[in-house]
């Protein structure tokens, strides 16, 4: 598509010179709508919008403001208290908790995705109501996100009012940072011999690359990447597939689990019960959760019910809770 060409009369000033200037010249006119050429509310905007414009502009003002927010969070969160990798429907669970819980903790998300919320947008295959079976709907309560009670379920109109709800929330946390865009495609290490296992470790952080630059080892080389150290790392990746099921894999890779015992086919009585109440530290400082943990000990899928991923990370929230001074204390040494 080609740039638009039209030329209007900018009712804005001209700007000139730098940015120290333009504070100068342009300082405080915002949209001179309303009774006194100021709107207080959108309401003020109505049939006022011949007087209507922006606030003035630069566009390098734009440009540093994001950059330098961008910046400061990746200075802030290159030391986090707990990594969430994965922003799916347990991901965010687990941050929603988490972030209640304990406002002090630095909380970093890191989600490969553009949009965050995994496979929670819609329910199954691609319908739009999202059902979770009780006791799950006390989640719902806790964010308050409206549903209909079916008896054993509840029905949410809409799975994504419950995803965008969890989000909203998660995001307005002060102590949560969500890197999305960006892989994990490593893990950090430490020894952490045990008798029977001398090369055993203990996961103190995570090794990330802008997915995009993830998805191109292949046919680029030397990307190298970046890295957030933590004590306790979170791992809601999903089940196996094109980035699924990523830490797992990668402790099977690094021998610190033997195999994969590999997800069994649907059966929704037994699967939910099995991921929320599995859902565990796996090697010190990696706790599995959501569907991710089904490839771990061979538990079947459940489909379309949503439930476990809500009550996996409300579970996750509280073992890291459990091994967190443990695991912060050998970090520090
Ligand atoms: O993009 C992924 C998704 O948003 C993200 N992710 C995966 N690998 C990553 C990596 N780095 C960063 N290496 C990564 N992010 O993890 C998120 C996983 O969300 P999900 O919705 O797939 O997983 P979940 O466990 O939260 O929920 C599973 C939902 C399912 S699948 C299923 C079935 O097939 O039976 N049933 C349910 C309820």
């Amino acid at each position: 598509m080609s740039p638009p060409a039209a030329i209007f009369e900018s009712p804005a000033p001209a700007v000139l010179g730098n940015d120290v200037d333009l504070k100068k010249n342009l300082a405080v006119k915002v949209a001179s709508v309303g009774p006194d050429g100021q709107a207080k509310t959108v309401a003020d905007f109505e049939k006022n919008w011949e007087s209507f414009t922006f606030a003035p502009i630069r566009e390098s003002q734009v440009s540093r403001a994001m950059t330098r927010r961008y910046f400061k969070d990746l200075d802030t969160y290159a030391e986090s208290d707990i990594v969430i990798v994965g922003a799916g429907s347990c991901g965010l669970s687990t941050a929603f908790m988490l972030a209640s819980k304990r406002p002090d903790l630095k909380i970093a998300i890191v989600e490969a995705g553009v949009a965050p919320g995994g496979g929670a947008w819609l329910g199954g295959q691609l319908f739009s109501a999202m059902i979770m079976r009780k006791p799950a709907h006390l989640f719902l309560n806790e964010l308050g996100v409206p549903y209909e009670d079916d008896g054993d379920w509840v029905t949410v109109k809409h799975a994504a009012l419950f995803t965008s709800t969890l989000l909203s929330k998660v995001l307005q946390f002060p102590n949560v940072k969500l890197f999305n865009a960006t892989t994990v495609e490593d893990l950090i290490t430490r020894p952490a011999p045990t008798r029977e296992d001398p090369n055993a470790v203990r996961i103190a952080g995570v090794v990330t690359n802008w997915t995009l630059v993830s998805m191109h080892h292949d046919d680029q080389s030397c990307m190298d990447p970046n890295t957030i150290n933590a004590p306790l790392v979170i791992s809601t990746t999903g089940h196996d597939g094109p980035f699924g099921a990523f830490s797992v894999k990668r402790l099977v890779s690094m021998q610190q689990i033997e195999k994969l015992g590999g997800m069994r086919g649907l059966d929704m009585r037994t699967a939910e019960d099995a991921i929320v109440k599995r859902t565990r530290e796996v090697v010190p400082g990696l706790i599995v959760g959501g569907m991710e943990l089904s490839e771990v000990d061979g538990a079947n899928r459940m489909g379309p019910t949503f439930g476990a991923m809500a009550l996996s990370g409300v579970k996750a929230a509280e073992e890291a809770l459990n091994v967190w001074d443990e695991r912060n204390a050998q970090n520090a040494e």
